[in-house]
This record gives structure tokens, C-alpha cells and sequence, in this order.
């Protein structure tokens, strides 16, 4: 995949190009707007340019021929020539730098101008060294907010989203089996989990070729270099960062090994545990009785029923309870993708969407959805281009005007700002024009519990609240969540029938699995939404169906499993 480190390059480019004196806004435009093509596109842009060329790139939204050329270049020479003259002009680490909470692209330049930091070990020295408080343009608070951005940059250093993460491990399993070397081969860990965020990738596979597995595994595209070799295992870095280890197991093990290779470790140990008092012992070959005779080990089903389990999906294996449940055979039936009818989270180019509201409906329709909502934003959202009261009758009219012309059904809502008092961003009666309204909160992140709690209490409410999207606002390695009572919060939500989203946008997730768990202890339900900006982000569905089931969702408690007609319903009238 090069999709992860072209979109980079392409960030970093747009970064050093805004640093010329000479003006380069277009420039610089269409650079961070292919960054963001590229980063959320699942099929990677290698993939593309090797079946269709410099067209098929330019095929894609904000892509043109200029830059189409560089990704050639990159694909065909592992660099990008204006990317490497720039770096000799600014040698900055703008990818990570920028990452950090309170450094934007000026603000990395200032520092680097101003005290040299050129990276993260110079911005950790600076900040202890307390270098930063006296700039200009900086402060006491600058330097803190930073400081609590690299404490935030470190906790997440080394986990890879999973949404990066699963389309690499998708191509390496592609990869292999195309080769004819394998029988079986799965992806195991815990991107098999589907947890948010992974540390290394494991892909298990069946073969009576070891050796030849191995020596192709080695030399993927996708590897930098080999870390280890042996007969049954490999693990190597790959270019986009992250390590993989590939295994390699007789098919008569295969079951075995990738129960114990999908984990978690917990749920492992607990599972042992219980083929000790059996009198078994339970490792990654299989299940042996007291003479070390195999009782099981093909599959992973016939593991778990000799042990005196259901089989569970991967989801659920984090020792949460998901054991006992298996025991006593009360395991929740969990919600599918398949059982997914729309998605109530989508933006058109009317705010700060890529596309118009007939490609992302016909794109929904493509993909099997029946309706979608469409939920751009409002005014306070300047930067996505938000629209006020006047602006919104007029686009809910064009949703009326579309669903004339038949397609899919498309519901009209908004994105609507929690303002920083509790209240909302647009007038009720536009609101009452609306099929339904999904809130979020975008500014002011950073106020105490109390009155974040009060705030978003405050417009469940008002009766306007229909949604409550991304709920904690966190960005998975970028950005905390907000400081709020969940508790308090949900309760409201039950009182006021307020659903809660679980925004599927890879480095949101959020609601996350843990947050799900709590939320359950109330009388709510959920939408599982995609947050799109762009066709393509609907492929983003699964990642908040994963996240779903580690919250143990089943459908009844998900809203848009629903046909629209029964759906709008559960919403508020006027
Ligand atoms: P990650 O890579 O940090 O995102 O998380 P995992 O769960 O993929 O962990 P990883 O790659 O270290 O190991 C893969 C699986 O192998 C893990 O989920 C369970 C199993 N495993 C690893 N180490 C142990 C261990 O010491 N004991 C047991 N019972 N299982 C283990
Ligand atoms: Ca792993
Ligand atoms: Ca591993
Ligand atoms: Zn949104």
C-alpha cells in the first residue's frame, strides 16, 4: 500500500510550498486536497496506476495530471523530486511535528525559524527546557497545550490506525494467496479484533511450503526490510511503518493457531485455564487430552465446542465476559454489516463534502444502502463552509427536488454545532423542516466537565436532538476527548431519545467500544454512521460495525438496521 506514505508527502509538500514567499495558494490547495483523496482511498493508488495508468489516477477526485505524475514517480522510483528539493529548503518533520495538538503547519515553521526544532526530540527539549513560552505568538498556555500534545503523541506512538492498518494486511493476504503457496491464510490479532488502533499485523497462513511462504514474504513490495526469518515465521517492517509477522502452520493446526494468534492475550490465558481443569492442555497447535493426543485443532469452532464454548466472533475476545457468556450459551447476536440499510452521517459538497449530493447518493445506492441523510453543516462551521438559516431551506428544498427524481431515499438533517452555551446553531423552525437532526460539537473543546456536561445536557434538551454525533470528539492519536460526564450525558440521552452515533471515520471511532459498554446501561440506541466527505468514505462502514461488536451491538439496538419508514419514527415531531 502506498497510499498512507504518498498522502504524507503529499500533506508535507503543502506544508513547505505554504512557507514560500511567493504565493502558492493553488498550489498548495491542490496538494492537501489530494492528500485527503489518497489517505481515505481503500484500494491503494499502486493498485490503480497498475491497472490504469496516469488516467486512472487522474480519475480520482482532486488528483490532476501534475500530481498524478509525482505518484508515478513515487511508485516507479521510491521518491518524489520536488518533495526531496523542498526537504533540503525546510528539513522539518512536518508529518509528525504537525501531528502534535497546538502545532499547525506556521506554527512548526516558527519554531524551527525561531529555536532550530526541526523534530520531536527538539520540540520535547524545548518544551522542558521551557523555550517556548517566551516566542512570540506563543505563551505560558501554547507551551502546556503542547506539552499535553506530545504526552497524547507518545501514548498513541507505534499503533497504527486500524483503517490504514486492515487495507495493508487485506493486500499482503491477497498477495500470498494469489501465489498458490497457501491453503488457508487469515488475518489474525488484533486487527482480526478489529480494535481501533493495532501495533503490529499477524497473518497466519496454511501451506505445505513453508520455505518458498517465507522467502516471498520477505520480498513483498510492501516490506522496507526483513527483522527475522525462520522456518515458520517472518516478521518484517513494512514501508508504511508498522511491523507484520507472518506464520506459517500445518492445516491440521490451523484452527488452533488462529484462535491463539487472534487472541487477546486475556482471553487466551482464560481459555487455558479452563482446558486445564478439563484436563486438557490448549496451545497454538491445538487441544491435547492427558496422553497428548489432539482432540481438536482444525478449526477454531471445534476448539471452542470441545472446551464447552459457542464460537464467538473475534470482536468479542477481550475477556469482558464474553467467556462465560459462551459457557452458558447466552452469546448476544451480534449486528452485521449486511443488516445495515443506511447511513445517517453523509456531507455533500454544499459544506465541506467533495461531492455532489447525486454521486453520493448514487454512490450509496451502488453499495446497497437504501436511504442516506444528508448532514452538512451549519454556519458556525465557517471553515467547512456552513450554512446558515436562509442557505438551509433552500438546500433541504434541493434534497426535496433530487428525491423527485427518484434513486435512493435521502433524508434531510444537519450537522447541527452545539454552540458553546448548550444551544444550537440554527433556528428551530428550520429545524422542524428536517427529517430529523444530528448534533455535534466542534468548537471549544477544551471546557471543564461541568459545563461540557451542562452544555451538551442543555441541547438534548431543547427536544431538537435526534443524534448526537461524534460524541466525545476524540481523534484517535491527534486529540483527547472532550472532558464530560458520559453518564450523566446518556441519561439524558435516554430521557430525551436522543441516539447516539458511533462515527466510523477511521481516527474518530467514537463512539469506541468502551464508551459503547457504558452507554448500554441505559435505555439508547445507536447509529452506525460514516461521516462521509467523500464517496468512497462509505467503505469506512466497517470500521464502526467493528467497533459495534466490541461493544457487543446487536441490531435491535442499532437504528439505521431499519427501513426508513419505521426509522423516522423513532424521531422527533413537530
Ligand atoms: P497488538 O499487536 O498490540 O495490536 O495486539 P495483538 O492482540 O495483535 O497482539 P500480538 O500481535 O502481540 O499477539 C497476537 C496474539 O497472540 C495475541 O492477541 C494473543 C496471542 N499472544 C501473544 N502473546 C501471548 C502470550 O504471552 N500468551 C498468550 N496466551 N497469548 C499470546
Ligand atoms: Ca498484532
Ligand atoms: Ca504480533
Ligand atoms: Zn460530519
Amino acid at each position: 500500500m502506498y497510499n498512507t506514505k504518498i498522502a504524507e508527502i503529499f500533506e508535507e509538500i503543502a506544508n513547505m510550498l505554504a512557507l514560500d514567499e511567493v504565493e502558492r495558494r493553488f498550489e498548495v490547495l491542490a496538494y492537501r486536497k489530494a492528500a485527503l483523496t489518497i489517505s481515505s482511498l481503500q484500494e491503494d493508488v499502486g493498485e490503480i496506476y497498475k491497472k490504469k495508468g496516469v488516467e486512472g489516477l487522474m480519475e480520482l477526485p482532486g488528483i490532476g495530471k501534475g500530481i498524478a505524475g509525482s505518484i508515478k514517480e513515487y511508485i516507479e522510483t521510491g521518491k518524489i523530486k520536488k518533495y526531496e528539493e523542498l526537504k533540503k529548503q525546510y528539513p522539518i518533520d512536518f508529518t509528525n511535528l504537525t501531528k502534535i495538538q497546538g502545532m499547525g503547519a506556521k506554527r512548526t515553521f516558527k519554531l524551527y525559524q525561531t529555536i532550530g526544532v526541526k523534530n520531536i526530540d527538539d520540540l520535547r527539549k524545548a518544551v522542558d527546557q521551557h523555550k517556548i513560552r517566551g516566542l512570540e505568538g506563543f505563551g505560558e498556555r501554547s507551551e502546556e497545550e503542547i506539552k499535553k500534545g506530545l504526552a497524547q503523541f507518545d501514548s498513541g506512538k507505534g499503533r497504527m490506525l486500524l483503517g490504514h492498518a486492515l487495507p495493508e494486511a487485506e493486500a499482503i493476504v491477497k498477495k500470498l494467496r494469489d501465489s498458490g503457496l497457501v491453503k488457508q491464510i487469515t488475518i489474525a490479532g488484533s486487527t482480526r479484533r478489529m480494535r481501533e488502533t493495532v501495533g503490529d499485523l499477524d497473518i497466519l497462513v496454511s501451506s505445505s511450503k513453508a520455505d518458498a511462504v517465507m522467502e516471498m514474504a520477505k520480498k513483498m513490495q510492501e516490506v522496507e526490510r526483513t527483522i527475522v526469518s525462520g522456518p515458520t515465521k517472518t516478521t518484517v517492517l513494512l514501508k508504511i511503518g508498522l511491523t507484520c509477522d507472518i506464520r506459517v502452520v500445518e492445516d491440521s493446526s490451523f484452527g488452533a493457531a488462529l484462535q491463539y494468534f487472534t487472541g487477546n492475550k486475556d482471553h487466551n490465558v482464560k481459555l487455558r485455564e479452563i482446558a486445564i481443569k478439563k484436563g486438557y492442555k490448549l496451545n497454538e497447535y491445538g487441544l491435547f487430552d492427558r496422553k497428548g493426543k489432539s482432540v481438536a485443532g482444525k478449526t477454531e469452532e471445534e476448539v471452542y465446542s470441545k472446551l464447552g464454548l459457542d464460537w464467538m466472533e473475534p470482536e468479542m475476545r477481550e475477556n469482558r465476559g464474553e467467556i462465560d457468556l459462551a459457557m452458558s450459551r447466552k452469546l448476544p447476536k451480534l449486528v452485521q454489516q449486511e443488516d445495515v440499510l443506511g447511513d445517517l452521517h453523509v456531507h455533500t459538497n454544499h459544506s465541506d463534502g467533495l461531492e455532489p449530493l447525486g454521486e453520493m447518493a448514487a454512490s450509496a445506492a451502488k453499495l446497497g444502502l437504501k436511504y442516506i441523510g444528508i448532514t452538512d453543516h451549519t454556519k458556525s462551521e465557517y471553515q467547512a463552509r456552513g450554512m446558515d438559516d436562509k442557505k438551509f431551506v433552500k438546500h433541504l428544498e434541493g434534497i426535496d427536488k433530487e428525491n423527485e427524481r427518484g434513486g435512493i431515499r435521502l433524508l434531510k438533517s444537519a450537522e447541527i454545532d452545539i454552540l458553546k452555551d448548550g444551544s444550537l446553531d440554527l433556528e428551530n423552525k428550520t429545524l422542524e423542516m428536517m427529517d430529523y437532526r444530528l448534533a455535534s460539537i466542534h468548537t471549544n473543546l477544551n471546557l471543564k466537565r461541568d459545563e461540557m456536561t451542562k452544555r451538551v445536557i442543555k441541547a438534548f434538551d431543547s427536544g431538537y436532538v435526534d443524534i448526537w454525533a461524534h460524541p466525545t470528539d476524540r481523534l484517535i492519536n491527534a486529540r483527547p476527548p472532550i472532558d464530560v460526564d458520559l453518564d450523566k450525558v446518556f441519561e439524558a440521552a435516554e430521557r430525551n431519545n436522543v441516539i447516539l452515533e458511533i462515527d466510523s471515520y477511521p481516527d474518530r471511532l467514537d463512539l469506541n467500544d468502551e464508551n459503547i459498554f457504558k452507554a448500554r446501561n441505559y435505555k439508547v440506541k445507536f447509529s452506525i454512521d460514516t461521516d462521509s466527505h467523500r464517496s468512497e468514505n462509505m467503505l469506512f462502514l466497517r470500521y464502526g460495525i467493528g467497533m459495534a461488536k466490541r461493544g457487543w451491538l446487536t441490531k435491535e439496538l442499532v437504528v439505521n438496521t431499519l427501513p426508513a419508514e419505521k426509522l423516522l419514527k423513532l424521531f422527533h415531531k413537530f
